[in-house]
């Protein structure tokens, strides 16, 4: 081969390898930049030594020894002596671990935490990273990883970390037919035809991105459920990814359809009080536990947007819950049973409608029954309230449902960090047992006691090389799985983790974009539902403004339900003189919140149909702040673009021109999204768009004539 022939192929070959195509997420190990603190670790760690035989161990040790290769540069290899600077990650089953006295520590520890400690053994320098288990060593990896990823001090480490929620699941709205439900990075990353037989190497490195974050369990199928997912051919498959995914302390849960006994059981009827039914469900658990010794439970979305459920036969969402907690019992299986229900036959605000089909059930339910709410009461919105279940169940274990795929926010297109959000909702005070009692003590049980704890994302991965479509959605997986983990730690502290693992560690980048991803879920809502504005999407696929629909066969579902603009005013009055939705809060939040003088503006139009003139705490009508608001949000999004473009030298060209293309469609997006509403809004507002401002260049027929029938994840 001639020599520039060769040169090529090398440049080409390099080339390939160096491409940042977003596949390694934040774990990319990638050589440190900064020589001092390079230099600082390559002197402080020298050796490792690991214990254990398990697959997890095997893991632990893999991943310790390619993230210091990677990051130091260094091969750092397993030593059978202590030296200085020696990495010992390991349970009481090695010496070193035990002699540590770290007892106390360990046994807050748990089966999942781990203490990372640098301390002295025998007079030589060591950092351990010990656990009670296998699986707490592997989170202790990774943690440790990530301090050197983020080039943090590791000479005077005292570590100790707990998850605060036990079960810290994904939720895949994945069909068999690999179409994913409000999916927008792709197909279904579950080959259901090539399974079992084809371990596709997605499967691994997904496991291994979610140990990194100490997710512990993934629902594989979509709650609008398949019956199929339950036979035998496809429980052969589910196996095969559960075996896989074990090692990383992952247990697969699946959703049960819940007329599954009559779809392939051959029976007549699905009542859960039917002793047939009930056999019917307890055979088929044990099957499950035949091929997935330990499968994690079930999740159902029943009586909901047309899905089967108890309610079919007279019976009750405990009924239907218990029947399925009792199948799973024996085995140690857990039901999350959804909270999301609707209807619209029920005569009454849709906001309401889950607390009270719920609320008189609280203490009905089996003790391996979680029930599963969605963080607001609608669905998912931009901005919601919290849910005014958290609170109002004491004596049942509630669990989490965030969206983490971003239907309402973007989809596939939008940059939005969705952390703010998720810590708003988190850190709101329910005042169920006085001041001070927020969701997040409710969800991870100790506000009410509960032994059992668990926390949902519904999932944003899908096929697409990136895992999630647009590079900062992997950020939301990131975030998602650090809160479940410790819902106490700051939003900006993830996304500086999130930066640096992922980009870069150089200062200029990480702060200017942590200052708007920061930013981005506010800016978001300006531009698309400000002010309380909720509901307001295109019909079905919920992409794009479309505020004026109303002739959807469902008045729930439409927007001009939601927002109830006439000459008037505009918003939902849920206080006493409308639907009084605000009587399911305590008395302390619903005070503050039937008031429109002391209702926070970000909530105002959720619980108040507001005049046009009203003033606002701004001192500008509401029509005006409406608009301030529409404008603002354009107006932010596009400074985010200007500043993206300043951080081009700073990363990789792949991804810094992605993300800029996306950010150009956000732009024109929330522009459309501006116009589209103001002008709509306007014509009950009857006037005009305050003039310093750029006017709608487009009409609103025109806004209203859009169509887009194959909008993705529908
Ligand atoms: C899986 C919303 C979504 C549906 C989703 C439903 C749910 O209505 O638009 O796609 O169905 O929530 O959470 O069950």
């Amino acid at each position: 081969m001639k020599k520039p022939l060769i040169l090529l192929l090398t440049f080409l070959i390099a080339g390939t390898l160096l491409a940042e195509d977003g596949y390694r997420l934040w774990l990319r190990y990638d050589l440190l930049s900064d020589k001092t603190v390079l230099n600082k670790y390559r002197t402080g760690i020298t050796a490792i030594v690991t214990s254990g035989n398990s697959a997890t161990a095997a893991i632990a040790k893999e991943e310790l020894q390619n993230g210091l290769q990677g990051l130091l540069g260094k091969k750092i290899l397993p030593a059978n002596k202590i030296t200085d600077g020696t990495i010992v990650a390991g349970t009481p089953t090695l010496k070193v671990i035990s002699s540590l006295s770290l007892g106390n520590h360990l046994a807050k520890a748990g089966k999942e935490g781990f203490i990372i400690i640098s301390t002295v053994f025998n007079g030589k320098k060591i950092i351990a990273i010990a656990a009670n288990t296998d699986i707490g060593v592997l989170y202790g990896t990774f943690y440790f990883l990530r301090l050197l990823q983020t080039q943090q001090a590791i000479d005077k480490i005292n570590i100790l970390s707990v998850p605060k929620i036990q079960n810290r699941i994904l939720n895949h709205w994945d069909n068999l037919n690999r179409t994913v439900e409000r999916g927008y990075a792709g197909f279904s990353i579950w080959d259901w035809h090539k399974l079992p037989d084809y371990i596709d190497q997605r499967y691994i490195d997904y496991a291994r991105a979610n140990a990194s974050i100490g997710i512990n369990g993934t629902v594989l199928t979509n709650v609008n459920a398949n019956a199929l997912v339950l036979t035998k051919t496809y429980l052969e498959k589910v196996a095969a990814l559960a075996n896989t995914f074990r090692p990383y302390g992952i247990k697969v849960y699946l959703t049960a359809r819940f007329s599954a006994p009559i779809e392939i059981g051959g029976l007549k009827t699905a009542d859960p009080l039917n002793t047939e039914v009930q056999q019917w469900w307890k055979n088929k658990t044990n099957e499950i536990y035949q091929y997935i010794p330990d499968f994690g439970g079930f999740l159902v979305k029943a009586n909901s947007e047309g899905q089967p459920g108890p309610q079919n036969y007279g019976r009750s969402h405990a009924d239907g819950a218990n029947m399925l907690a009792d199948a799973v019992a024996s085995h140690g299986g857990i039901v999350m049973w959804r909270a999301f229900v609707y209807s619209n036959e029920t005569p009454d605000d849709r906001f309401k409608q889950a607390y009270n089909e719920f609320k008189p059930l609280d203490g009905q339910f089996r003790k391996n029954v979680l029930v599963q709410v969605k963080n607001g009461p609608i669905d998912f919105q931009p901005r919601e309230p919290f849910h005014p279940l958290f609170g109002a169940m004491p004596n049942t274990p509630l669990m989490m449902e965030f969206q983490v795929t971003q239907e309402y926010l973007g989809q596939g297109t939008n940059l939005v960090y969705l952390s703010t959000m998720f810590k708003e909702v988190l850190d709101a005070d329910t005042y169920s047992k006085g001041k001070g009692s927020t969701v997040a003590q409710i969800v991870d049980g100790s506000l009410d006691g509960h032994t059992i704890s668990a926390m949902a994302g519904v999932a944003n991965i899908g096929n697409d090389r990136n895992w999630t479509g647009h590079p900062f959605a992997q950020a939301n997986w990131y975030a998602y799985g650090r809160l479940a983990w410790d819902h106490d730690l700051a939003s900006s502290q993830i996304a500086d983790e999130w930066i640096r693992q992922t980009f870069t560690n150089e200062k200029i980048f990480v702060d200017i974009t942590k200052r708007f991803m920061l930013a981005s879920h506010q800016i978001l809502v300006n531009y698309m539902t400000p002010l309380g504005l909720n509901h307001i999407m295109g019909n079905g696929h919920h992409y794009g403004p479309s505020p004026w629909s109303a002739n959807l066969p469902r008045a729930d579902w439409n927007p001009v339900y939601y927002h109830r603009a006439d000459s008037a005013g505009i918003g939902f009055d849920r206080t006493t003189t409308g639907s009084n939705a605000l009587a399911q809060y305590a008395n302390e939040v619903a005070d503050r919140w039937k008031n429109v003088n002391t209702c926070p503006d970000e909530y105002l139009l959720w619980f108040h149909h507001v005049g046009w003139n009203h003033k606002m705490r701004s001192g500008r009508t509401l029509w005006e702040e409406l608009c301030y608001k529409y404008y603002e949000g354009v107006d932010s999004i596009k400074a985010v673009q200007g500043q993206w473009d300043k951080l081009e030298k700073f990363i990789d060209k792949e991804r810094f021109s992605q993300v800029k293309m996306l950010l150009a469609i956000q732009v024109n997006e929330a522009i459309w999204w501006r116009n589209a509403c103001l002008l709509y809004f306007q014509t009950f507002a009857k006037m005009p768009v305050p003039g310093k401002h750029e006017q709608p260049d487009k009409t609103l027929e025109y806004y209203k004539s859009l169509r887009f029938p194959f909008a993705p994840g529908n």
